[in-house]
């Protein structure tokens, strides 16, 4: 699917702004909603609300666009859409953080009402995974995940026009050494650019071809060059669209992660799509401060932990050089991890009855929707097909061996993984064997040993060296500790300043030690809302920086060890 876009021969209205909004099923719109944004924390009724909300709003289709193909695109809708126009039902999706859209048959210079429900139930067919409860307050949401189910229309919305007769997609595939692989849908001809806009490449509707003198894409060095896809008929062009290329090529080596034959050590976060109001709403304004945060601080990659994020953090990251890890939205397929949530009772994880094949296949559409909307991006280097799932079982090996397969599948350029959890240990994990690198969360001196840190540190590095004999490489894709900011102890004690700071020195002292330690993603970047609990003060507070982005202690210790010269200059790759 191509993202909507402007050309000569393509135009798109964003249809953002104020909608018309109930919580009532059947709707009765008393009510107006911001979009993109969460609805969660805008109006009284949001955060626990359990089920559809419904979302109303009139446009006029261009009197330009008559006789072009009309077509409504939703960049995401957290985490099922049903979608109406002129009371016509015209698309539904599943699952909240992928693009979808349908051609419309409206007349151009018409007035169109479209309305969609968008639903924020978790069952055990749904990813993530969780179940509704009922309790005396009425419906609640119960997931095994650590973060607020955020819901609604989370990024923009379009209606856009194209000739009738298009080009519907163009994929490529373009490695280190100038070998471009394309394949347009619809379109006749290829045209590659160079930044200065000169052409270095051109060729038919598939093909392949060894650009000369490639300047590739690496960490530091965003690179791109414009691939313009293009339908012509009778030796004229009739639709023209475009798409960035990077050239670069991801290889492991024995326990090295190689990104264009050079090793890379991965520096930065675990982070959310979370701030105040908006929610997991995109916001321009935010994901540049972020990124200048990041720059600031001397990251050079995050994982987009839990679910896919916003395209427009993945063009930024292509454009700047930032090194993404793409993640799936499954996250908590794990009843052993209740944390944050308030029933006691547990489930088994894999079952007829709970995580089973039905959510497998959730769980494979979702990986297919993840690689074909991000697999043009260089910036992201490697699929995360889950987070902290139950891994030390045979239904565990059992139910992930296909989806391994299948990201593989789809996907043979990029590594594979899954963030292991603390109690999957190398003699207990049965999945980290399938996976390319071991991406670690261990939170050696906060869950165990909390306090201890001498402890802590002779723990991890007796588990860290049984991972190192397995060959492979070791990122730890999560250490951190909640901090309050302001509460401080000259001897550092949990949830101070100074405790976060100790923390993290002991992990670098530690990482530093393991050669087969390629990278370092401190959980969080940001405090993030979650599910109250009796172990979250605010929401989750492991964040180097406060949720409003001003610093802890924590984020200057980083800073002088990620950036290496105390700041003053710009971070190596
Ligand atoms: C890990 C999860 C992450 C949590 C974190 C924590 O992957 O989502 O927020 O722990 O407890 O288990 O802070």
């Amino acid at each position: 699917m191509l993202r909507p876009q402007e050309s000569a021969y393509r135009d798109r209205r964003r249809i953002e702004g104020l909608w018309d909004f109930s919580f009532a099923s059947p709707p009765v719109f008393d009510a107006e909603m911001a979009v993109p944004a969460s609805y969660n924390d805008v109006l009284p009724g949001g955060r626990d609300h359990v089920g559809p909300v419904w979302y109303r709003k009139r446009v006029v289709v261009p009197r330009g666009w008559v006789g072009q193909r009309v077509v409504l695109h939703f960049e995401s809708a957290t985490h099922r859409a049903t979608v109406w126009v002129d009371g016509a039902e015209v698309m539904s999706h599943e699952g909240g953080y992928t693009p979808f859209e349908a051609e419309l048959d409206v007349t151009a210079g018409e007035t169109i009402e479209i309305v969609v429900s968008v639903d924020n139930t978790l069952t055990f067919t749904s990813i993530p995974p969780g179940v509704v409860e009922q309790s005396a307050a009425g419906p609640r949401q119960r997931y095994w995940h650590d973060f607020s189910n955020y819901a609604g229309l989370h990024r923009p919305v379009w209606l856009y026009a194209t000739p009738r007769e298009c080009i519907t997609d163009v994929t490529f595939s373009a490695a280190a050494d100038g070998t471009l692989t394309w394949d347009i849908t619809g379109g006749s001809r290829m045209i590659l650019r160079n930044r200065e806009g000169r052409v270095v490449a051109s060729g038919g509707a598939q093909g392949t071809v060894k650009v000369g003198h490639v300047h590739p894409w690496a960490p530091g060095d965003g690179y791109l060059y414009e691939l313009e896809a293009q339908r012509v008929e009778d030796g004229e062009v009739r639709d023209s669209c475009r798409r960035t290329v990077g050239f670069r090529t991801v290889t492991i080596d024995g326990p090295r992660f190689l990104i264009n034959g050079r090793p890379f050590r991965f520096r930065g976060f675990g982070r959310h799509e979370d701030i105040p109001v908006l929610g997991r709403g995109h916001n321009d304004a935010w994901m540049l401060h972020d990124f200048a945060l990041m720059d600031w601080i001397g990251a050079n990659s995050f994982r987009t932990s839990h679910y896919p994020y916003s395209e427009d953090v993945l063009d930024h990251a292509d454009r700047h050089g930032i090194v993404v890890i793409g993640e799936t939205a499954a996250v908590g397929l794990n009843t052993a991890l209740a944390q944050g949530t308030a029933s006691r009772e547990r489930f088994p994880t894999y079952g007829t009855e709970t995580v089973n094949e039905a959510t497998r296949e959730v769980h494979a559409q979702a990986i297919r929707e993840l690689v074909a909307r991000d697999r043009h991006h260089p910036s992201v280097v490697m699929w995360s097909i889950a987070n902290e799932p139950e891994s030390e079982t045979a239904a565990a090996e059992a139910y992930f061996l296909p989806l391994f397969a299948l990201t593989r599948e789809l996907d043979p350029d990029r590594p594979v993984g899954f963030a292991n959890y603390g109690a999957a240990t190398p003699d207990r994990c049965r999945l980290s064997r399938h996976a390319d690198v071991l991406m670690l969360n261990r939170y050696y001196g906060w869950y165990v040993h909390t306090g201890d840190l001498a402890a802590a540190e002779q723990a991890f590095e007796a588990e860290l060296r049984a991972w190192a004999a397995t060959g492979k490489p070791i990122l730890i894709s999560e250490y951190g500790a909640d901090t309050l900011p302001g509460l401080h102890a000259v001897e550092p004690t949990p949830w101070t300043e100074e405790y976060q700071s100790a923390y993290l020195e002991m992990n670098h002292r530690l990482f530093d030690r393991i050669p087969e330690v390629v990278g370092e993603h401190v959980w969080n970047f940001a405090d993030f809302a979650t599910t109250a609990g009796i172990t979250r003060v605010g929401g989750n507070r492991k964040g180097v920086f406060t949720r409003d982005r001003q610093p802890k202690a924590a984020a200057h210790l980083l800073r002088r060890r990620w950036r290496g010269d105390q700041g003053s200059g710009k971070a190596s790759p």
